[in-house]
């Protein structure tokens, strides 16, 4: 049974919808430039990072899913018709200069904004068309500090940037037809913070500094033996696979999956990962009576009472 999924918002690059019915519970961030085999553009890592925020403030919403539309793509990482000689360009906003001399010039057909676009970039702190820089950056952070499951759903190309984006997700789900691998050297780009680290972590040194000094792309079914990916499924069964993958999760105690997610990313992440994990552990400590009572005796200055309390050995 094919689950029912609802918009829940206007984008240009991306569609963003929520499971319906006896699915509920999941959201869908589909990047949606199928014509440039789901290559990112600024605008795009915008739109999916405010996606991705709705997602984590929707208490209704259990677990993401991350896609690209159509079977030929996850992702094939940045868009290099707007890549400019200092990272990657926003298209000018209504009124703004044209990028700068030197940077990569507005695409043919795209000079002018389309309509609404102007408004839906000004949702977030405007970006300067010109000024090159690297999105990305903070939506690989702005994953990994979700505190809900993130699944890649992966047909087709997962290539350079797009790679990495699946990397950063916690679980990845693929099609038999899906390709992985990184571009970077090739293309005169490369990711050493969690393209080079996670990957490391996920399929050993050696065989990520294969990956990423080659070039080289691997098939669906060499990403499941190297532990690239978590399961691999024909492509009729991706959806059907990724949405049984949620629902059991959804089945499960979210604080639980919060911090089992915590957990894992902790060693890797350094203090900010410590500092995740230590929050997520006061989160629940404020919930306790011991805690309250250190709230309560400050409202109501007094002198607090632990004494209640057992010093647990
Ligand atoms: C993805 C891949 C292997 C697909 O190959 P194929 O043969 O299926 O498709 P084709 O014909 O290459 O691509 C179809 C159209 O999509 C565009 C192509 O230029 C082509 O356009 P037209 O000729 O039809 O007009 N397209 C595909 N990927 C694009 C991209 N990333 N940017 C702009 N246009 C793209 C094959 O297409 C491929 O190898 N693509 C390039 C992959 C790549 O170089 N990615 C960037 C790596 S760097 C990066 O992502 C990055 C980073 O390293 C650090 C920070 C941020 C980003």
């Amino acid at each position: 049974m094919s689950t029912t999924w609802i918009a829940a918002g206007q984008y240009t690059d991306i569609r963003y919808e929520k499971s319906a019915g006896a699915d509920a519970g999941i959201a869908k961030i589909t990047i949606d430039r199928p014509e440039v085999r789901n290559a990112f553009r600024p605008l795009t890592i915008v739109e999916i990072g405010q996606a991705l925020q709705d997602a984590r403030e929707d208490t209704e919403v259990g677990a993401i899913v991350l896609t690209g539309e159509g079977p030929e793509a996850f992702c094939s990482g940045g868009d290099q018709r707007v890549r400019g000689d200092s990272g990657y360009l926003s298209e000018p906003l209504a009124g703004e200069a044209e990028p700068l001399a030197g940077e990569a010039e507005p695409l043919a057909g795209e000079a002018e904004p389309l309509a609404g676009e102007a408004d839906e970039e000004m949702k977030s702190p405007p970006t300067r068309a010109g000024v090159g820089r690297f999105h990305v950056t903070d939506l690989h952070i702005q994953i990994r500090r979700l505190p809900k499951p993130v699944v890649a759903m992966v047909a087709g190309y997962a290539i350079g940037g797009g790679h990495v984006l699946h990397l950063v997700c916690d679980l990845t789900v693929a099609a038999e037809n899906a390709r992985f691998g990184q571009v970077g050297p090739r293309v005169g780009s490369f990711d050493g913070g969690f393209g080079a680290g996670l990957l490391a972590n996920q399929v050993g040194p050696k065989k990520a500094k294969e990956i990423w000094f080659l070039c080289r792309q691997y098939s669906a079914a060499q990403a499941l033996e190297m532990g690239l990916v978590n399961t691999v499924v024909p492509l009729e069964r991706l959806e059907e696979e990724t949405v049984q993958w949620c629902r059991e999760m959804l089945a499960l105690s979210p604080f639980s999956l919060r911090l089992l997610k915590a957990s894992f990313n902790a060693a890797e992440d350094g203090l900010s990962g410590v500092q995740q994990l230590a929050h997520d552990a006061n989160l629940l400590f404020y919930m306790s009576e011991e805690a309250q009572e250190g709230r309560d005796a400050y409202r109501q200055k007094r002198t607090p009472d632990f004494s209640r309390f057992p010093r647990r050995p």
